[in-house]
């Protein structure tokens, strides 16, 4: 039985995983999961993600339900020489630390934004909101100052998370000239094999949910 990613594609660490996946090549079934349906709250999928998110990757009895831990598995596990994750031990810790960045930072915040609109149909940004974004796009500026990529001198798989998360961050507040790094990187980032379809389809199946950018009223 191969693999199962189950995803959904408005959602920025799916579209990550899902990436990552076509980037090593995985044989990999993809399942829809609605979760603005309640469909990651049925007993089954409770069972295999109690934290109910997607992604999910599943694997005979190996299942992941993080992005991040999930980038890292397919990059062990199917671009073995890969510069997307070199072997380099301080060079993963640096890949290591902006995955978690983007899990517990950029997504954290995005998270706050896109929830209240999914469930609570919230329209327009609080000023916290638009604070955070700010200071995202502040943080990534200066990483972005120090060096060509997110981790390293190049792509890495903490570009293709933090791109997952980037796009959706600058539908709803299009970067402007300030953050000349991080619009030159997000420029790059577009123009990889692996990033159209993704962001095109992402951004299309999350404005069916926030129809126009949130910070529209
Ligand atoms: N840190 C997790 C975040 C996953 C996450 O929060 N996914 C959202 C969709 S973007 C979700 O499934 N939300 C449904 C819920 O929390 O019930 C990851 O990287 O996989």
């Amino acid at each position: 039985m191969p693999a199962k990613l189950y995803k959904l594609n408005a959602s920025p660490p799916a579209r990550a995983a899902m990436m990552a996946c076509e980037i090593f090549k995985v044989p990999v079934e993809m399942v829809n999961v609605d979760f603005v349906k309640g469909e990651t709250l049925t007993p089954e999928y409770l069972k295999m993600n109690p934290l109910h998110t997607i992604p999910v990757f599943a694997d005979g009895d190996l299942v992941i339900h993080n992005s991040h831990a999930i980038l890292i598995y397919l990059a062990e596990v199917y671009g073995k020489d890969s510069s997307f994750y070199p072997k380099d031990v301080k060079q993963r810790a640096l890949i290591n630390q902006k995955l978690f960045f983007d899990d517990g930072v950029l997504f954290a915040k995005l998270r706050n934004i896109t929830y209240p609109a999914f469930a609570l149909g919230q329209r327009g940004l609080t000023e916290q909101q638009l604070k955070d974004l700010e200071e995202c796009y502040e943080f990534l500026e200066e990483i972005l100052s120090r060096q060509k990529y997110i981790a390293l001198d190049h792509i890495t798989i903490a570009d293709v998370a933090a791109y997952a998360t980037v796009f959706v961050l600058d539908y709803i507040l299009p970067l402007n000239a300030k953050y000349s790094k991080l619009s030159a990187w997000l420029k790059e980032m577009d123009k990889q094999p692996y990033a159209v379809k993704h962001k095109a389809e992402g951004l299309n199946m999350l404005a069916t949910y926030i129809n126009s950018p949130v910070n529209s009223k």
